[in-house]
């Protein structure tokens, strides 16, 4: 099966929810909310200011079909999207990526709450192999998915 790379990571084709020319989208091995997922250049740079405009633009065409694709299957009504650029905004891979999570009403008592759950999820104690979701899970996800973009 073959890979593409997210930072330090191989990432399995089976995960991958959509590849275009420049971009791929994946889902995540530990979401803070169901559908967050995460979109990244192909080309692995580490700042978003690294993107060329080509790649902005597949970037962000990208996001914004899988964005759609998410509210809609996890029955969201809203979306965050976040880019956590440079390690004190909370990046841990170093390979731009756009996070996208469907929202619904009442999801976090505090609606921001999910920023410090985005830069808490994936600390140094929380991101345990024991609390990935296996790669069975994911792949089923994806698959899922990717049958949503065809219709
Ligand atoms: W960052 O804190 O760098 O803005 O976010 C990294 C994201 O990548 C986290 O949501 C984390 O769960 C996710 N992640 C890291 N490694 C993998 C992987 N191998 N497969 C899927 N998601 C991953």
């Amino acid at each position: 099966m073959s890979t593409l790379r997210f930072g330090q990571h191989l990432i399995k084709t089976s995960v991958v929810i959509l590849q275009t020319e420049l971009s791929f989208a994946l889902v995540n091995r530990k979401p803070v909310v169901p559908g967050h997922v995460l979109v990244c250049p192909l080309r692995q740079v580490e700042r978003f200011r690294d993107l060329q405009p080509e790649e902005v633009s597949d970037l962000f065409r990208t996001t914004q079909t899988i964005a759609s694709l998410v509210e809609k299957h996890f029955d969201a009504t809203s979306l965050t999207i976040a880019i956590q650029d440079g390690p004190e905004a909370g990046q841990t891979v170093k390979h731009v990526h756009v996070h996208v999570l469907p929202r619904k009403a009442g999801d976090f008592e505090r609606n921001d709450s999910i920023y410090d759950e985005l830069q808490k999820h994936d600390g140094d104690d929380e991101d345990a192999p024991s609390k990935w979701r296996s790669e069975e899970e994911m792949a089923a996800e994806a698959s899922v998915l990717r049958e949503q973009l065809l219709f």
